[in-house]
């Protein structure tokens, strides 16, 4: 079966995983593949070509990329179902307050991590995901 949306993903990307709670409180079925990040496929380098990052999500062919305009675009294409945001302007801005303040948590992590010296290219990926998971 073809699906209409391909999720390019890698599974322990929290970036990844806001998109996939995404699909899943909309009920959407997709087609979920894993990227290996230290050999980028050519779908990958072709649907994000500026960031080269995953996740990307591919909608009828056509590529979103970073997981927070992922998140809005799913809300919007599919409103009639489980809106992903209170209807309140001041609860959305607080939701969207702790989105953003996750991300940038995110971020600084992983430079962190991306700055390690000492660590191979393969265990580089897998401890930050441990690091992350430790420290919590
Ligand atoms: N701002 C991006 C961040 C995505 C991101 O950092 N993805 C990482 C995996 S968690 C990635 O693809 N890294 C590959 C690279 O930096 O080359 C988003 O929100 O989607």
């Amino acid at each position: 079966m073809a699906y209409e949306i391909i999720l390019l993903d890698f599974w322990p990307s929290m970036f990844g995983m806001k998109v996939r709670i995404a699909l899943a409180e909309k009920g959407l079925k997709y087609e979920h593949r894993d990227e290996d990040l230290f050999n980028k496929g050519p779908l990958l380098l072709e649907m994000n070509p500026i960031h080269k990052k995953i996740p990307v999500l591919i909608h009828n062919g056509k590529p979103i990329c970073e997981s927070q305009i992922i998140v809005q675009y799913i809300d919007e294409v599919w409103k009639d179902k489980s809106p992903l945001l209170p209807s309140d302007p001041y609860q959305r801005a607080q939701a969207r307050f702790w989105a953003d303040y996750i991300d940038k948590k995110k971020s600084i992590m992983g430079r962190n991590l991306e700055r390690m010296e000492n660590v191979t290219k393969e265990n580089k990926i897998k401890n930050r995901y441990v690091l992350f998971y430790e420290k919590k």
